[in-house]
């Protein structure tokens, strides 16, 4: 038996499975909790969707799914005894859950599954619930793991939407009930296809009320010029996609001396009007996240992880690192969070006594903030351009950044996209593209930054705005999309343009290994998805 099997992610080993430790630095002890608090989870899931069906629920069940499920992301939490905690409020939870029904009795298996008391016997419990252990088709399987990968990436928007004070209960209700159906064997191929689906659509709500509570509590993003680089003084740079958090941060150091910068996701904060009215949110430091062991190294700054994507602080700069929500790295210091607000002091504190940069160091600004907002509010023109074909295409290339040197890809396409088009772009990935010099199309600049992966929800309001000005579909549009995957969110991102029906995407650097041949035998004739080839036969393919 495999001393672990997680499949989640794109870097996974071998492209199969990491199953002596993960490329991610996970272990197998964090692997196999991870995978016993998923058990836990369908469990959970189970009572509380039998409980919504008799007009039953409790909004603090699904508020634990959620965080849980956020939990085991890739690059959120690394720390076994913090794992281990969830799976032992989750027993309380799944009573709780139990408790709201009318026959507690009469309950699937999994409802009475008992994590052991002692943590190796646990691990081993966890061994043999887990996905290779399990008896099943190989086909199901696969579409069971699509649907718990969306899930997770639901999870992450669904947490962000929560904090920000937006819920939504065709959301909170997919949860369990996607939960409860992934452990149920009674379900077919096509059942999980049309659950798929419908988790698609979900998933775009989701994507919709976080995108609510961003711009009803920071304003609509709006173009601006973002410093790359570093100014002399003491600095705290911010990681990850929690917006509130580094709303918080600003205040709290402000006419402290102190700079505030973004790093990889983050960077989209410097469009948002209420984030970027503060002086000392000085610029963004880095690219994207699988750099920073060797960016954070010998920096004399605090690190800020607000979300994934973290990864093993080198020794170097471990007492600069903080985490705080979600993300959990044993040996490092957490903000916690007392009835919603957070108390910054000690990172503030570690930043000043470090001293920061001790002169100015600027690379070149880049362009960011055109969400859905900016982007629609150029309708009009953007139409014209169009009729007129001085735009000829646009061209979404979007996703995660990751560390695989087959990613120099999207790079290479970027550079190779003609004059005559437009790139949009999101998450990580971008980092692959945005110091590229692209120029402009008359007003309009060649590359417009949507935002973080979960404003892919602007890309999907832009090209929908854009079929509807053109009496077409999305299909429809002078539009190619390419993306890159890394994690869990990416997948759900990509089931939200399927149940869209967005055909031909292109997906790289690889195929999730998860899919299985007759699952993408399906994804291929329903969407036409592809995988990427090289930057000029996939550029003449979609120019054709
Ligand atoms: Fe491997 Fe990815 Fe799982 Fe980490 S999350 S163990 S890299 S498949
Ligand atoms: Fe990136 Fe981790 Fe996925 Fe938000 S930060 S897109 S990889």
């Amino acid at each position: 038996m495999a001393d672990m099997y997680c499949r989640q992610c794109e870097q996974t080993a071998k492209g199969i499975a990491c199953t002596v430790s993960g490329v991610c630095g996970k272990d197998p002890q964090t692997a196999a909790l991870q995978d016993a608090l998923i058990h836990m989870l369908k469990g959970i899931g189970a009572c509380a969707h039998r409980a919504r069906a008799e007009g039953k629920k409790d909004s603090s069940i699904d508020d634990f799914i959620i965080k849980a499920l956020f939990t085991t992301i890739t690059n959120v939490n690394f720390d076994p005894a913090d794992i281990e905690d969830w799976i032992r409020q989750g027993q309380k939870v799944r009573e709780k859950a139990k408790g709201l029904c009318k026959d507690p009795s009469d309950m699937p298996s999994v409802v009475s599954w008992e994590p052991s008391e002692d943590l190796e016997t646990l691990i081993a419990q966890a061994a043999s619930i887990s996905i290779e252990n399990r008896k099943v088709d190989m086909d199901i399987r696969s579409l069971r793991e699509i649907l718990l990968y969306g899930l997770k990436g639901m999870a992450a928007y669904a947490d962000h939407a929560g904090i920000l004070g937006k819920r939504d209960e065709e959301v909170d209700a997919f949860f369990p009930k996607a939960l409860d159906a992934i452990e149920d064997d009674s379900l077919s191929a096509d059942d999980y296809v049309s659950l798929i689906m419908d988790f698609g659509r979900v998933n775009l709500r989701c994507m919709q009320i976080l995108d609510e509570g961003h711009t009803e509590s920071f304003g609509h993003p709006v173009p601006t010029n973002v410093t790359l680089g570093t100014k002399k003084g003491p600095a705290i740079i911010v990681s990850g996609h929690d917006l509130p958090d580094l709303a918080m941060l600003l205040e709290q150091t402000k006419g402290q001396g102190v700079n505030i910068y973004t790093h990889g996701e983050m960077l989209s904060a410097h469009g948002y009007p209420e984030l970027k009215k503060h002086a000392h949110l000085a610029g963004h430091f880095g690219t994207a996240w699988q750099n920073q062991q060797k960016e954070f190294d010998g920096v004399p700054a605090t690190f800020l992880f607000t979300t994934n994507c973290i990864q093993k602080p080198a020794p170097t700069y471990v007492d600069n690192v903080f985490t705080t929500g979600l993300v959990e790295y044993p040996g490092v210091e957490k903000i916690e969070s007392q009835s919603g607000k957070k108390d910054f002091g000690p990172i503030i504190e570690r930043a000043k006594s470090l001293g920061g940069f001790d002169a100015d160091d600027v690379e070149k600004e880049i362009l960011v903030g055109f969400a859905h907002d900016t982007v629609l509010g150029l309708a009009d023109q953007i139409i014209d351009a169009v009729k007129d074909k001085s735009i000829r295409h646009f061209f979404l290339i979007g996703g995660c950044d990751g560390a695989k040197p087959g990613r120099n890809y999207y790079t290479e396409l970027a550079e190779q996209v003609p004059d005559d088009c437009i790139i949009l772009t999101l998450a990580c990935g971008k980092f692959r593209l945005n110091r590229l010099d692209l120029g402009s199309i008359g007003a309009f600049p060649r590359l417009l930054d949507c935002g973080q992966c979960n404003d892919a929800y602007s890309a999907i309001k832009i090209a929908q705005a854009l079929a509807d000005a053109f009496d077409t579909d999305v299909n429809g549009l002078p539009l190619s999309i390419v993306l890159s995957w890394y994690e869990q969110k990416a997948v759900c991102i990509l089931l939200s343009l399927f149940s869209l029906g967005v055909r031909d995407i292109r997906l790289g650097p690889s195929l999730p290994s998860f899919i299985s041949p007759n699952v993408l035998g399906v994804l291929v004739d329903k969407f036409g998805i592809k995988p990427i080839s090289t930057p000029e036969e996939d550029l003449a393919a979609m120019l054709e």
